[in-house]
């Protein structure tokens, strides 16, 4: 772990480890080294609960394909987080907007400033809140391999924080500095300062929770920094480049998760030839009909983290060149989008006795924020598809199922109404009666709360969830993967 100078190894001599040089910009590396400590704070403060002497973790070593993480046993409160930007191509040029074709930025140009460091603070503060969302799980953690997972993603969540506070510090001067202050100052849940985003101030006091989170949660991530990574700002597209390596991780955390969840439920409804909730619930696990309630909540406020349906905000952010299409070179089009229509969900006659949940056309460019989350629900879907080949391969006819688009939706076209999971508009009455058929009650929480006794004994597992098919790193799934203090 040397320095390799312009190459991809991280440098760990460093008080921060990372491959930008930043020994070469003292300035810079001044003002991150008294950041660090007050991210330290919030790592003691805000951070994981559960007291550990030290966690099986992969640290990133190299931004190359091949042999970028390390795994070893590490203290988690001296894991090295960093600064890692994937590889610069020296003849990167804008990919869409009215910039196509022009050198990619490595500075900021300042008509954009304010636009490219609101999308960084976003992205930033999302990061923080879902380690401090997460950081009572490790008290009922289902097994010791789940545990360290948890503490993987935290980790590498606060590793993402490091990457926009990297890019405020380096780019934005005064104010950057500021926002990163800002970013450890906001808190998930907070009366007086919550985290930006709706998503990030919800609870996840539970395992389910935590897997549909970290598999549409962690989703909408993906998909963000999948548009993120076409941007013209180079550095942020580089960031971005790399934290999606780390995504793959987070994703599968989810994907699996739920997978050994709805495993063990199947298992038990097979075995016992019962599809009664009570019954598997006496049984330890959690019922099909409060899994399928999970997901409608972890899915539906995942939907909102797309903003509206139509959006200046992103056609602005598109023209400019700050943020582009999931995928920006595969589409067969012009890339700048100023005469293409697009059809949008969208309330029909709202407001009327007749309005209806249909599509409307709008200009493409206002039109993104549906364009993205559609290929956000098109992968959403695959899970789904996954987890009924479980229901199925026990001999099961029961199924899960994506809701409505429209369905517990708080921001966009559908949030001034309430619709069912298939998409019939409710009146407020009929929602209040209803809603606790489709989204976890109090009874519901509880219960799922009573399933969340520790299991911290290698290789053993708790009653409700399956053990997983492979270990990390090709270790077996009883290794000791954390040392409890
Ligand atoms: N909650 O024009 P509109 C991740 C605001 S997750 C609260 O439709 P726009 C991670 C909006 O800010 C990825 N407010 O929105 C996952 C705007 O406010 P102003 C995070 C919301 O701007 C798991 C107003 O409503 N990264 O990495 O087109 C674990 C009008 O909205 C919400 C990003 O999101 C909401 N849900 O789109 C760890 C990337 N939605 O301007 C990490 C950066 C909208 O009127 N963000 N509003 O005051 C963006 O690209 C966009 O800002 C958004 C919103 C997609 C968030
Ligand atoms: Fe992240
Ligand atoms: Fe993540």
């Amino acid at each position: 772990m040397t320095t390799v100078s312009g190459g991809t190894s991280a440098d760990y001599s460093e008080k921060i480890p990372n491959n930008v040089s930043l020994h070469a910009d003292r300035r810079l590396q001044r003002a991150l080294e008294s950041w660090q400590p007050n991210f330290l704070n919030w790592w003691q403060e805000m951070g994981p609960t559960l007291p550990t002497r030290d966690v099986y973790l992969r640290t990133a070593v190299n931004v190359g394909r091949e042999g970028w993480a390390h795994f070893g046993h590490v203290p988690m409160r001296d894991y090295r987080w960093g600064i890692f930007l994937a590889e610069r191509d020296p003849g990167r040029c804008i990919g869409f907007g009215q910039h196509m074709g022009e050198p990619a930025w490595q500075q900021v140009p300042g008509e954009y400033r304010s636009e490219l460091r609101r999308l960084i603070v976003i992205q930033g503060d999302t990061e923080p809140a879902s380690v401090e969302q997460q950081r009572n799980l490790g008290a009922t953690a289902p097994s010791l391999y789940d545990l360290r997972n948890l503490f993987q993603v935290n980790v590498e969540e606060g590793r993402h924080l490091w990457a926009m506070v990297y890019l405020l510090h380096a780019y934005f001067g005064r104010d950057g500095r500021e926002e990163a202050e800002d970013l450890l100052r906001r808190n998930s849940g907070s009366e007086d300062s919550p985290r930006i985003l709706g998503a990030f101030n919800e609870e996840t006091p539970d395992w389910l929770s935590f897997f549909m989170f970290t598999y549409f949660t962690d989703r909408d991530g993906k998909y963000q920094l999948g548009t993120l990574k076409e941007s013209a700002f180079d550095p942020l597209s580089r960031t971005c480049e790399f934290m999606l390596k780390e995504e793959a991780h987070h994703m599968m955390v989810g994907t699996t998760g739920v997978d050994r969840v709805v495993e063990r439920t199947a298992q038990l409804m097979a075995e016992n030839d019962t599809d009664d909730a009570h019954e598997i619930a006496a049984r330890g696990a959690i019922p099909l009909d409060v899994i399928q309630k999970y997901l409608n909540f972890h899915y539906s406020v995942s939907l909102d983290l797309f903003g509206g349906e139509t959006s200046t905000n992103v056609a602005n952010y598109y023209t400019a060149g700050l943020k582009g299409r999931w995928s920006e070179d595969r589409r067969r089009d012009d890339h700048q989008l100023t005469s293409d229509a697009y059809l949008v969900d969208a309330l029909l006659d709202a407001g009327t006795g007749s309005q209806s949940i249909g599509q409307t056309e709008v200009s493409a460019l206002t039109g993104l924020n549906t364009d993205l989350r559609r290929e956000y629900i098109a992968d959403c879907q695959s899970g789904v598809n996954r987890w009924n080949k479980i229901l199925s391969g026990a001999g099961l006819p029961q199924r899960l199922k994506l809701p409505h688009i429209a369905f517990n939706r708080k921001v966009g076209a559908f949030a001034a109404i309430e619709a069912s999971p298939d998409g019939e508009i409710l009146s407020a009455d009929d929602w209040e009666r209803r809603s606790g058929q489709w989204l976890p009650t109090d009874v519901d929480k509880t219960h799922v709360r009573s399933l969340m006794q520790p299991v911290y004994e290698p290789g053993k597992i708790a009653a409700w969830i399956a053990p997983p098919r492979n270990g990390i790193n090709g270790k077996p799934f009883d290794y000791e993967y954390v040392h409890l203090a």
